[in-house]
């Protein structure tokens, strides 16, 4: 009996003790973090900020390294791998990520926003949160909205002008369905496409373009092999620093705390950093030789884009709040 009861006791003591160890295992952390984007680049550079914050506050118990240039995989690969947790964190296109998350889908509509300044003002209140919401429910926690300027159209024949222009055009889009209505609206043909295989498609003629803001035109050197740049400005998707929600959840409420700040300073950081680029990318296309078209007219691009949004709000009836809320400011 007694000896039952010392049994008992002693388990009970090793069940505490492994509890301890589990417990303190789980505070300290080595996170694999996904980019697609090349080491010198403003995407790259908050994400590594973000990891030097998380390692300094603290001290060594987090520590963060930083996959550039989509070395982990595609990005709709690394989105599923987020969300399962194989990947602790990353920055996140809201374009491929409408494929998983509907409410991503809204940034992903043709000139929803007026301007960069309105996507900023948007994302950061409670039309950000409405994402931010959808984004969680997914399993994915964002920790701040990164700016990627406007994407516009680049292709290997001629400037665009007007939606003519694009017809008979075949350009690679980003996965996500929409894209493929825009282009098509546009009476062009629309070809999902990983990023990474851009570069090859254009100077092979399999596509004749494609579309992106200017530091990605100008860092994937699509501009070498696509060198009319038209600046529609048709796209205004933000980027998403994100965590796993499973990383998210096995930190401590402090840990949570010092990676929700960095994760600010880390968006802080980007935005400034983008601006910069955006402009020094512009500098280096036109010198090498790029034709670079205003437009600056761009309504009968928006009047185009009107079977998008119609043909959306008849798939994603329950979305049309989160639209109204978006146009109405
Ligand atoms: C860039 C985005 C990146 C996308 C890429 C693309 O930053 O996330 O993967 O466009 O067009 O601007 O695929």
């Amino acid at each position: 009996m007694a000896f039952q009861s010392m049994k008992k006791y002693a388990t009970g003591v090793a069940v505490v003790a492994t509890c301890m160890t589990i417990g303190t295992a789980s505070m300290a952390k080595d996170m694999r973090g996904w980019n697609i984007h090349v080491e010198d680049y403003p995407v790259s550079h908050g994400m590594e900020a973000f990891a030097a914050e998380l390692a300094e506050k603290t001290g060594g118990d987090l520590t963060a390294k930083v996959f550039h240039g989509g070395v982990l995989g595609s990005q709709p690969d690394a989105i599923e791998q987020l969300r399962l947790g194989a990947l602790d964190f990353g920055v996140f296109s809201l374009g491929p990520m409408g494929q998983v998350v509907p409410e991503a889908n809204v940034v992903s509509l043709p000139f929803i926003f007026k301007s960069v300044p309105d996507m900023y003002r948007l994302m950061d209140g409670e039309a950000g949160a409405a994402l931010s919401a959808g984004l969680e429910a997914k399993g994915i926690k964002a920790l701040g909205y990164y700016d990627a300027g406007a994407r516009s159209f680049y292709n290997s024949i001629k400037p665009i002008n007007e939606p003519a222009d694009v017809g008979g055009m075949k350009i690679r889009v980003m996965n996500n369905d929409l894209f493929v209505g825009m282009v098509e609206s546009l009476g062009g043909n629309a070809t999902p496409m990983a990023f990474a295989e851009v570069y090859q498609s254009i100077k092979t003629g399999v596509v004749d373009g494609a579309e992106n803001n200017p530091p990605s035109y100008e860092s994937t050197n699509h501009f070498e092999v696509a060198g009319y740049y038209s600046m529609s400005q048709h796209l205004i998707i933000p980027e998403c620093l994100c965590m796993s929600l499973k990383t998210w959840e096995s930190l401590s409420a402090e840990q949570q705390e010092i990676v929700a700040a960095a994760g600010k300073a880390s968006t802080d950081l980007q935005r400034q950093l983008w601006g910069e680029r955006e402009a020094a990318s512009m500098e280096k296309v036109l010198s090498g030789g790029v034709v670079v078209n205003e437009i600056a007219d761009k309504t009968p691009f928006q009047d185009a884009m009107k079977p998008v949004y119609a043909q959306f709000l008849e798939q994603s009836p329950d979305l049309a709040d989160l639209v109204a809320l978006f146009q109405a400011n």
